[in-house]
């Protein structure tokens, strides 16, 4: 019985601990980028923000990923506000737990 508990404990803190290298990714749904340009206009905007580690735009799922430094925070709202001040419009926003790497892949894969 002590055996069973202390088992059960252990999974319990495994599934708690938050890993230390957890990624963080802002990832927006963005309409009205039609061309390689406006992914590239993105592209710069985005890159130019300090907790900026990488960015990956993808034209056909309108879709952009932002991947934050290690240990920095990735402001959402200035990242809509830097599309949306480039010209196109976000439909959607929000924090996920993949790295932009991931996301680039779970998009080949779709192909
Ligand atoms: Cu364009």
């Amino acid at each position: 019985m002590n055996k069973l508990l202390t088992s059960l404990a252990c999974v319990a803190t495994m599934t708690m601990a938050i890993p230390s290298h957890a990624v963080e990714t802002a990832k927006l749904t963005v309409n009205g980028m039609v061309c390689a340009f406006c992914a590239q206009g993105i592209e710069k905007r985005v890159s130019a923000l300090p907790a900026t580690q990488a960015i990956h735009v993808d034209l056909a799922g309108k879709v952009v990923a932002v991947e934050a430094r290690p240990g920095q925070t990735l402001d959402l709202a200035k990242i809509t506000a830097e599309i949306t001040e480039a010209g196109y419009a976000v439909t959607k926003a929000e924090m996920v737990n993949q790295s932009v790497e991931q996301i680039r892949a779970e998009k080949k894969a779709k192909k």
